[in-house]
């Protein structure tokens, strides 16, 4: 029986070996035929539109393009010779001194940008580039009465004229004392007034109440201090320039330290041999005169304060210096970002080129970053989104914070960005942008290599996600991770940081967000001011304050027709439930 069955076996087998070799070959064959039709490109190949990085300065910048070295030395020229402005010369040898207080000061320079409908004609329909014009804002200290003025300078690079702006919105020149304070200010504060007068009278009080003072600073330590001007708009006369002078002791984050001393200077005139004290405060209380406060402490009148100067070094409460447990206990690397295939986005003429977005950038010194002609998929969905102003209101009981109200365009914004670090301040992949500005008190321009950073990386979070699990339709699953590409600056102003982030996403959606960091502005603590804020060292009080960002944003959604807005109104329906109504 065995004998018999197997050569049928061994046909059966055959038969099933070459079917499987057929099958084998069939497959085989199908998938090289498939292979050849489709080829699907691998993984690390360079696209060769992104990756380019230029921060070099064209020799014909766009509208939107920040003023160059270029123009800003020939701008420069042309109002140091021009006999209506006769700017005071700038040297490379060293600082303005505070003879520029009497003179014509350039206190700021910054890109005119052309009308808007004349820049569209000109990127839209190929119109020719409207002139490049600077916008230069000068402290006319040699004019009698001393003004401010705002002019519009061009056509750049070869200026032929400055010209005062004329606005219907504000009046130009400005009176000299609504200027915005400046360090050659502060230097005449420091000869005039506090190594003068004050160390002269006061100095003996300032050493006994708190172990130094504003004398022999060449020597030892001596005091520093922080100032806040008096807006006129609570003086009540716009003639008046008064500014709260507060001491602090000379440490690492000397605004947490405070003393409970300040004085109310004078600064009205143009001439600095005329500042003078007009108040003193003290342990709490406030002094009409210098002579006053000194004949009632000398008369041990007055409750005295004893304080030692704080020990500056890793141990003093306000330093960063790492204390207590570290962590992770045993040293291991934090995560970072890779860029396994390059650069994925571009950057020439200060346009930034990242999948379907495109946008230009620029640094306004006035007010700071500012976004032009926002792209995505090609259609301008904003002609700009920009910083405009940063605001801090404090509240206090003591004098100086009471007026402690500040709009920090006035220490122009876009010259308080100069120094990210890479690894800290941005990833260690980000591409680093310079900014270049006009100096203010040495010969410029003045050129910031790590003033913007611009990074891919992605939050952890998926876009968009679904998983499908119930058979009949099939499961499945979708989701995309949130990979954007984020340009950021940091300005930093006195004490705090703003970081301002623009990110651009792949599903058209871009934002902006600012976070701050830096570090508290205190008052000396007293219980007087415990409604105002909180008791957070044994000698400071955080005061309660407010930060505001303000921001214009021009959007172009839908094509720029001009401005326009609508409303929806959600009102209230009142309707019965169709399953009420079922009897
Ligand atoms: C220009 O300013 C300088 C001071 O910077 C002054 O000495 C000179 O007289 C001024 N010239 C004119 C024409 O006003
Ligand atoms: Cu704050």
């Amino acid at each position: 029986m065995a004998s018999r069955a197997w050569p049928a076996v061994a046909i059966v087998m055959t038969l099933l070996a070459l079917g499987l070799l057929i099958a084998l070959l069939w497959v085989s064959l199908e998938r090289n035929s498939s292979a050849g039709q489709n080829t699907l490109p691998t993984c690390g190949q360079k696209d060769s539109r992104a990756g380019t990085i230029e921060d070099e300065e064209p020799q014909r910048p766009g509208p939107f393009h920040d003023l160059t070295s270029r123009e800003l030395k020939n701008l420069r020229s042309f109002l140091e010779s021009d006999p209506d402005i006769n700017a005071t010369k700038l040297s490379s040898d060293g600082p303005l001194d505070r003879s520029a207080l009497v003179q014509s000061y350039v206190s700021m320079v910054d890109l005119y940008l052309p009308a808007k409908v004349d820049v569209l004609a000109h990127i839209d329909e190929g119109q020719p580039q409207p002139p490049r014009r600077a916008l230069v804002v000068l402290f006319r200290g040699d004019k009698n009465p001393a003004v401010v003025e705002e002019r519009v300078c061009g056509p750049l690079p070869k200026v032929k004229s400055c010209q005062l702006l004329q606005s219907s919105k504000r009046r130009n020149p400005v009176e000299f004392t609504l200027r915005p304070f400046n360090m050659m200010e502060f230097g005449a504060l420091i000869e005039e007034v506090l190594r003068s007068e004050v160390e002269e009278k006061i100095g003996h009080i300032l050493r006994d109440s708190f172990g130094i003072s504003y004398g022999n600073c060449d020597v030892s330590p001596c005091l520093d201090f922080f100032t806040s001007p008096m807006s006129t708009g609570i003086t009540g006369d716009i003639e008046k320039r008064r500014m709260w002078v507060w001491a602090h002791y000379p440490v690492e984050y000397y605004l947490l330290h405070p003393v409970d001393f300040a004085l109310l200077v004078i600064m009205d005139s143009a001439d600095p041999t005329k500042y003078r004290v007009d108040k003193v405060w003290y342990a709490g209380l406030l002094y009409d005169s210098i002579d006053r406060f000194v004949d009632l402490y000398d008369k041990s009148l007055i409750t005295k304060i004893k304080r030692k100067m704080p020990e500056n070094g890793p141990e003093i409460f306000s330093s960063i210096h790492q204390r207590g447990k570290e962590l992770p206990s045993r040293p291991q690397r934090p995560p970072r970002l890779v860029e396994p295939d390059g650069k994925r986005y571009s950057l020439s003429n200060r346009q930034v080129k990242y999948q379907d977005w495109q946008f230009n950038l620029r640094m306004s010194t006035l007010t700071g970053p500012q976004l032009f002609d926002v792209r995505f998929k090609g259609d301008r969905i904003a002609y700009e989104i920009s910083l405009n102003e940063i605001i801090v209101f404090y509240s206090a009981a003591n004098p100086m914070h009471q007026v402690t109200d500040v709009a920090d365009s006035a220490g122009y914004l876009g010259s308080m960005v100069k120094s990210l670090v890479p690894g800290a301040d941005c990833p260690h992949s980000a591409t680093l942008i310079s900014n270049t500005l006009a100096g203010q008190l040495v010969k410029g321009p003045v050129r910031f290599p790590n003033a913007w950073c611009l990074f891919e990386h992605n939050s952890g979070l998926p876009l968009r996600r679904h998983i499908g699990y119930r058979l009949v339709h099939g499961s499945f699953y979708g989701g995309m991770l949130d990979s954007h590409l984020t340009l950021r600056t940091i300005l930093t102003v006195g004490n705090y940081d703003y970081v301002i982030d623009f990110s651009f996403h792949q599903n058209g959606v871009m934002d902006a967000k600012v976070s701050s960091t830096g570090y508290l502005m205190v008052s000396p603590y007293s219980s007087d001011d415990s409604p105002y804020g909180y008791r957070i060292e044994e000698h400071i009080l955080g005061n309660l304050h407010h930060h505001m960002f303000h921001f214009k944003v021009d959007l172009d959604v839908g094509g720029s027709v001009g401005n326009r807005y609508s409303t929806l109104d959600i009102v209230k329906e009142k309707q019965e439930l169709t399953t009420v109504r079922l009897v």
